[in-house]
């Protein structure tokens, strides 16, 4: 099992995703023939799961910006001053040599260094297929003795090959061929050994980080030592330190040489000119030396080292412990095909990948010449993955394994010494498909985030005046205060966006925009807003006059606040459970029809506005509304010429819950749910900011009435913007017509309200009310039964909120007494029945992991919630007061 201060979270979270395919099993024959069953020759769109470490990594916004950073000039490009200051920062070396990838530094070193003939004492096997061309031996010095510090030389045998050979280098590997670590110390010994017989050391550091968190964890008296110290240690001690940059730099190509030597220098410099590109660029582009640059200073970073080799270990300890066959590797489990298969007698590991591929849809691929080993290694990517997809993926891995003598053998129809080069015939072996349960995105970019300890938290919420809008994000951990424009967008949107042209006028953006709303909403009037709150606001003009009523399922801060700024008066027609946090009615948003039919036959139908008719309503809870109750308000109202306007905000969560709580609807794709609630409505506001998947952006929609869509465009005009972009940029429209159709994915949204569900029942477990059922988007603490000892009007939700940031940097929101205000009238506090504490989860940026931290540590808060005081107002604003308030314990 991982080591017990193995961390329990991402240290950091997802800024944009990559959305991953789910061929069917038939679909996965049919690309596996096409590719003559070499899963070498599948594309990325092919897989769901691309199971290799080099050049695929998840990099960090920083990394990812740089990419826009090219000088890209020929000679000496500022990128390239910002690769050697990176090499000198973290390397300790002067001098700096760029390669095109790994495979150019190979070059550079052995035109250089390796007189032809010679040998090259290693400890790694697998560039014996590059260097074996170039007319080198690599005769093997690994330390067969060696038990942790398998990648460790022996110095004996070492001695052996330098005092009889010619050697021009001593050519090492980090983790050498992904599973070898060798120690400090024996890297000193080789390196004191070469120099004795003139030879040179070179290392391959490509995984240099591996190996630096190996020597931090097992090498005698290095535990104190940052992985930084390591890696300077480790290049210092060398001559020449050579790196892929496809690994621990996490870009998606590159590499370099670099040295404290300037002779050796000279002659790299010298050459590669000939084979890579001018000495300052060397065959990359400038974006890359500046990613590259970027990725160098960044893979030190101590927590997120201890995140990668966390998932690895915990990635092999469960595959292990299921029996499957296996060598423990840096980057992920390296299968032994030959036990995982005993029944082949030729091409194991390829029918092993092939058999794997056909299960699931996961590709990992043996690289390199036919038959150096048996190993299919299964590499982790960095950074790209979560543990609930890694688990599934060793569960897939030992499904496969269970029913492993179903597998027969490849037949070749083409053979060749490198793997790409085989062809095979195949049987379908008749596998049990395997299946994963799990969002269907990989980590495109990660966000570093805060990692305050507790008493700088204690100073940060006392700053922010016990309010968690006014604390900083860059003090808080674990970002739950709202689902509001937080979420990480797809490379899918990144590209619209990109790609999208601006203009003053009207973009191609916007009919886009219009054509996918058009179809999921079915309404023909599609109106941008910058965001929700702007849609509200011209709803609210144009529908109320001055004295009507409001009717709507609980009221939301800003709709209201547009309702009455109108001169309506909003009535509550909610049901009664959805005041009742403890009730497990299922459908809490549902309009209770009795209360608007007394409503309306008390002030007539001529002093009914429209009806305000929230989905997954946010102050209840995030709770649904029944497809029935849409159904029969709207036929009641319909009846009485009583408009209908949905907030459509979380339209997909609410059509999701509908398709898992009403079995008629069990088997109907979201998009069509969606469709059919929209029938029941005359139009809708959304803020885009939610289910939408991006980052600002707000919907106004009418289903045909073109009288109010004449006069919501006069409004357009004076309040937000052009009729045809609401005030936002072409870009940001192409963005959401791709997040709405993203948005209907069944399995994301599955997965979506699924994350929030394990929060709930983390909590409920524990005996920490809540309120239920667990909503779609949030999951709202119950702060009246959590601090019963709290008087509503010291505030008990406001408290709770800051004492959860001060125990975990975890960020959430009051919804309760200081949210609802004061009543104008009596100037009295309104101590509505709800007062509670929501945590948000944002779309797409957080994993299951992070939800199990949040659930831990506001279950210690509980533990300890008889020491918790209340609060007194220190500044309250007049309107929408909780945004800027401040306060002070009592
Ligand atoms: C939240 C956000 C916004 C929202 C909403 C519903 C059902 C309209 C809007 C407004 C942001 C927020 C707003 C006020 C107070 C606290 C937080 N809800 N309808 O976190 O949309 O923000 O785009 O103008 O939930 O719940 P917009």
């Amino acid at each position: 099992m991982p080591s017990p201060q193995s961390p329990n979270h991402e240290p950091h979270k997802i800024k944009t995703v990559r959305l991953l395919a789910f061929p069917s099993l038939s679909e996965r024959k049919k690309h596996l023939a096409e590719a003559h069953f070499n899963v070498f020759h599948l594309t990325p769109s092919q897989v769901t799961f691309d199971l290799c470490s080099t050049g695929t990594s998840a990099m960090s916004q920083e990394q990812l910006a740089g990419q826009f950073i090219g000088d890209e000039a020929y000679a000496d490009a500022r990128n390239f001053e910002a690769l050697c200051q990176a090499v000198s920062e973290v390397l300790g070396h002067e001098y700096v040599c760029p390669t095109h990838n790994g495979l150019g530094a190979v070059k550079l070193v052995v035109a250089t260094m390796v007189p032809p003939g010679s040998k090259l004492p290693s400890n790694a096997r697998t560039r014996i297929d590059v260097l074996t061309p170039r007319d080198v031996t690599v005769p093997d010095c690994r330390d067969p003795s060696a038990e942790r510090f398998t990648g460790n030389m022996d110095l004996g045998a070492l001695e052996a090959v330098l005092s009889k050979e010619t050697v021009g280098i001593v050519g090492l590997q980090a983790f050498a061929d992904g599973q070898h670590p060798f120690s400090l110390a024996n890297l000193q010994a080789v390196h004191a050994l070469a120099h004795r017989y003139d030879a040179r050391l070179v290392l391959d550091g490509s995984r240099v980080i591996e190996n630096a968190w190996f020597i931090q964890q097992h090498e005698p008296g290095m535990a104190s030592r940052s992985i930084a110290e390591i890696v300077r240690r480790i290049a210092k001690t060398v001559d020449i330190f050579q790196m892929d940059a496809g690994q621990d730099a996490k870009a998606n190509t590159g590499g370099f040489l670099s040295t404290d030597d300037p002779d050796l220098y000279e002659k790299l410099m010298n050459e590669v000119v000939v084979y890579e590109g001018l000495h300052t660029y060397g065959g990359m582009a400038g974006r890359t030396l500046e990613v590259v640059a970027r990725g160098l200073r960044e893979m030190c970073d101590e927590d997120e080292v201890r995140w990668v080799m966390h998932q690895t270990e915990r990635f092999t300890e469960r595959l292990r412990e299921a029996g499957v066959p296996l060598e423990r590797g840096c980057d992920g489990a390296y299968l032994r095909a030959d036990a995982f298969l005993p029944h082949l007698e030729a091409h194991q590991q390829d029918a092993l990948s092939a058999a794997l591929y056909l299960q699931c849809g996961v590709r990992a691929v043996a690289p390199g010449l036919v038959g150096r080993d048996a190993l299919l290694p299964v590499q982790i990517p960095r950074l790209a993955m979560t543990n609930e997809q890694l688990d599934q993926v060793a569960d897939a891995i030992i499904h496969l394994h269970q029913q492993r003598d179903r597998v027969g053998a490849l037949e070749p129809v083409a053979e060749g010494r490198w793997r790409d080069q085989m062809r095979y015939r195949w049987v379908f072996p008749d596998l049990a498909p395997f299946s994963f349960d799990t969002y269907p995105f990989v980590i495109h970019t990660i966000e570093r985030v805060g990692l305050l300890g507790r008493e700088a938290r204690e100073r940060a919420i006392r700053a922010a005046g016990y309010n968690t809008f006014l604390l900083r994000s860059a003090d808080v951990t674990i970002d739950l205060l709202t689902d509001s424009g937080t979420s990480a967008m797809s490379t899918d949107q990144w590209a619209a966006y990109d790609a999208a042209r601006a203009t003053a006028a009207t973009s191609d953006a916007y009919h886009r925009f219009v054509s996918s709303l058009q179809e999921v909403l079915g309404y023909e009037h599609i109106l941008p807003t910058h965001q929700g709150r702007a849609a509200e606001h011209i709803l609210s003009q144009i529908l109320i006059r001055d004295g009507q009523i409001v009717p709507g399922n609980m009221y939301f801060t800003t709709t209201k606040l547009h309702q009455e700024m109108a001169g309506g008066v909003f009535a509550d027609v909610i049901v009664d459970q959805a005041h009742e946090p403890a009730s497990d009615f299922p459908w809490k948003g549902n309009i209770d029809l009795d209360k608007l039919k007394a409503l309306v036959e008390k002030h007539g139908p001529e002093q009914i506005a429209y009806i305000s008719f929230e989905h997954s309503v946010n102050m209840a809870g995030g709770q649904p509304v029944s497809m029935e109750n849409m159904k029969a308000v709207y036929a009641y109202c319909s009846a009485h010429k009583i408009p209908v306007m949905f907030d459509a905000t979380r339209m997909a969560e609410n059509a999701f819950m509908i398709q898992q709580r009403d079995p008629r609807y069990a088997e109907t794709p979201i998009r069509d749910i969606i469709r059919e609630m929209m029938a029941y409505g005359d139009g809708c506001t959304v803020s885009g900011k939610k289910d939408y998947l991006i980052n600002i952006g707000g919907v106004l929609a009418f289903r045909d009435n073109a009288t109010w869509r004449a006069q919501a465009e006069e409004m357009l005009r004076v309040y937000e913007g052009n009729v045809t972009d609401g005030g936002l940029p072409a870009a940001d429209l192409a963005a959401i017509a791709q997040g709405v159709q993203e948005m209907l994915d069944d399995q994301y949204i599955r997965s979506r309200v699924k994350q929030t569900e394990l929060l709930g029942t983390l909590l409920l477990e524990a005996g920490v009310p809540i309120v239920t059922p667990p909503g779609s988007h949030a999951i709202f603490l119950d702060a009246k039964r959590f601090l019963p000892h709290i008087d509503q009007d010291a505030f008990p939700a406001q408290r709770l909120a800051a004492e959860i940031y001060v125990e975990t940097g975890v960020r959430v929101m009051e919804r309760g007494n200081v949210s609802k205000g004061r009543n104008p009238e009596t100037g009295e506090n309104y101590r509505p029945a709800l007062e509670l504490v929501r945590l948000t989860i944002p779309r797409r940026v957080y994993t299951n992991d992070h939800m199990r931290a949040v659930a831990e540590g506001i279950i210690r808060v509980y533990e300890r919630r008889e020491q918790i005081g209340g609060l007194r107002f220190v500044y309250e604003p007049k309107r929408l007061r909780f945004f800027q308030a401040r306060f002070e314990p009592v």
